[in-house]
């Protein structure tokens, strides 16, 4: 869609008033309550390389975006979030930052990015931006400065740079394990060593600095007068350490970034929830929008701190994607979530799939017991059930959309796409893989573009061959395939957020009700109700009109690996 001149945004403005307008114009906001829209939002994660390639270079791009914008809209969403889009050497696919205010070439230009929240917003929808604040790319000014700089200098106090141990200062100066595998420490010519959480080229920015801290008050401006509604926190759960330095204590915490303990040198420190609340004061400048943590936290008392009224407004809890296809376990996921979250007044967020962890339908199709990060690298594929994958994908998002709270939808899963667990060693991308020393084969395999059509280059991609290769097959999951068949995913995702409008207005409650081993049933304020079946064999329904169900339904018996929402 073009946008004709006089649509061009007034700068500087508030956000509220370009994208609040615009999108009052749409039938999705005339709907709305005096429920703030984030608490029941559905959020679209695009992961930007991969979604759709506009200039046939191979990697995707703004420009494909804003094409697949009306897909977008018919899919009934409320925001799209956006992984890192900034100008990055795509170490580990953006999250290696090398200027905050601005779009990497490869993805467009900021003015493509205004554009783009311009017509979403026509389109009832918004944009988040993926904030990366606990470490930049190597590649930074700023990094490249301290580089260059001396040891105690300015441009260094913006890092952690730190003298090592022993005789010569040639052993690190912790014994911290990096995420990604290895040290987290890496040393620079003159002998220092700098500290990085995640790959040597991301190095940790020190949030003791009032100049760091300074900074990011001001990207986050910039990015909410651009008309973004708010920001995605990476790793909001590192960005303090303690001042000492001291070595981790406990071996079972050197290789794990969720901790057990409330004393950490470097995970769930204390010191963060300030970093936040200066960010919150911000952001309440700018009505409507919103701030969601990445924290990986040792419970739900450690991660409500995080949603304490003036920090954020939603945290991930990672509770429900990790629990197995298993009743009692997704049940105490989602009372764990619900009481975690209302006890200090937010909202639950439901998240199956994102870009760091195997694609649900290939989750689902493993054995329960079995871990899926280890069986990417050489597990026994005679294990998988990919049909039974399929089938609890889509019955587990029909219950995840009607829980209440909101939805994180990862782009491909609407389309049922399975985890693409057999690329080429000599293809993979994610630092993952080389960090680990191969050990562990990565996130590639939930990132691989997006089929748009059955045929054609890149499955309609891009005109060209995609920056990692689709696999065989991958045509029979494309979009334009799926469009009208009533059976397919793609289909089942759109009615169902379209029924979840309709039907969960402003209640936030639900009363499970009683229900035969391995099914659970809960009713929800408005008279719905939602059955999902785990326990692998069909289950009667009550008498009721179906509004909607993740398989047919004969004879009044719902299949195996099923959900349905009747009332
Ligand atoms: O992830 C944070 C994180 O610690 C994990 O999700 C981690 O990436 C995963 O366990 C490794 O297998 C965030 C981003 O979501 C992730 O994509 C980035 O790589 C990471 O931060 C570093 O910025």
């Amino acid at each position: 869609m073009a946008v004709s001149p006089e649509r061009s945004i007034p700068e500087p403005y508030r956000q509220n008033a370009f994208v609040a307008t615009r999108l009052r114009h749409t039938a999705r906001m005339h709907n709305e309550t005096a429920v703030p829209w984030w608490r029941r939002g559905v959020f679209y994660q695009v992961y930007i390389r991969s979604f759709a390639d506009g200039n046939g270079d191979g990697t995707g791009d703004i420009a494909g975006l804003r094409s697949r914008l009306p897909y977008l809209e018919k899919l009934s969403i409320d925001a799209i979030w956006i992984n890192p889009w900034f100008p990055s050497p795509l170490n580990d696919g953006g999250y290696d930052v090398a200027d905050y205010r601005d779009i990497n070439p490869a993805y467009g230009t900021l003015e493509e990015a205004k554009l783009l929240i311009a017509e979403a917003a026509d389109r009832g929808m918004r944009v988040m931006v993926d904030l990366v604040p606990n470490h930049t790319s190597s590649q930074h000014r700023w990094f490249q400065n301290a580089l260059t700089a001396a040891p105690g200098s300015a441009a260094r106090e913006r890092y952690i740079f730190k003298d090592g141990r022993g005789p010569n200062g040639d052993e690190p100066p912790t014994n911290w394990r990096s995420v990604f595998g290895g040290s987290t420490w890496t040393r620079v010519p003159d002998g220092q060593w700098y500290l990085h959480l995640f790959d040597p080229t991301q190095p940790d920015l020190n949030w003791a600095n009032p100049v760091v801290r300074e900074d990011f008050l001001d990207i986050l401006r910039f990015w909410l007068h651009l008309g973004a509604s708010g920001f995605r926190v990476d790793v909001a759960h590192g960005l303090a350490k303690d001042p000492e330095f001291p070595d981790v204590v406990d071996e079972s915490d050197v290789e794990v970034h969720r901790t057990e303990r409330l004393d950490h040198p470097h995970w769930d420190r204390d010191e963060v929830h300030d970093i936040i609340r200066g960010w919150r004061r911000v952001l309440d400048e700018y009505e409507g929008s919103v701030m969601i943590a990445e924290a990986w936290v040792a419970n739900w008392d450690r991660l409500a701190r995080y949603l304490r009224p003036d920090e954020f407004h939603q945290v991930f809890d990672f509770e429900f994607l990790e629990s197995a296809w298993d009743a009692e376990q997704i049940k105490d996921a989602i009372d764990n979530s619900l009481v975690g979250s209302g006890a200090v007044g937010s909202i639950p967020t439901w998240v199956l799939s994102n870009h760091d962890v195997v694609r649900h339908a290939t989750r689902y199709a493993l054995p329960k017991d079995l871990e899926s990060k280890p069986w990417l690298l050489d597990g026994d594929r005679a294990v998988l059930d990919p049909l039974a994958g399929h089938r609890r994908a889509r019955a587990s998002t029909l219950l995840a959309l009607a829980l209440p709270g909101s939805v994180y939808v990862y782009q491909g899963e609407e389309l049922g796409l399975p985890e693409v667990y057999d690329l080429e060693e000599d293809v993979l991308d994610d630092p993952v893989w080389r960090q680990s020393g191969n050990t562990e084969k990565g996130r590639d395999g939930c990132r691989v573009p997006l089929p748009w059509t059955s045929d054609g280059p890149s499955h309609g991609f891009g005109a060209g061959e995609a920056w990692l290769p689709q696999p065989e097959g991958w045509g029979a999951f494309a979009a334009d395939i799926q469009d009208g068949d009533t059976h397919s995913t793609l289909e089942l995702y759109r009615s169902a957020l379209a029924t979840r409008f309709e039907m969960l207005t402003g209640d936030e409650d639900i009363e499970w009700l009683p229900s035969e081993p391995g099914v659970l049933a809960f009713r929800r304020g408005g008279g719905m109700t939602c059955i999902v079946n785990l326990s692998g064999a069909p289950v009667q329904l009550p008498v009721a009109t179906i509004l909607i169900a993740s398989d047919e339904i004969a004879d009044g018996f719902l299949p195996r690996d099923t959900t349905a929402w009747i009332i």
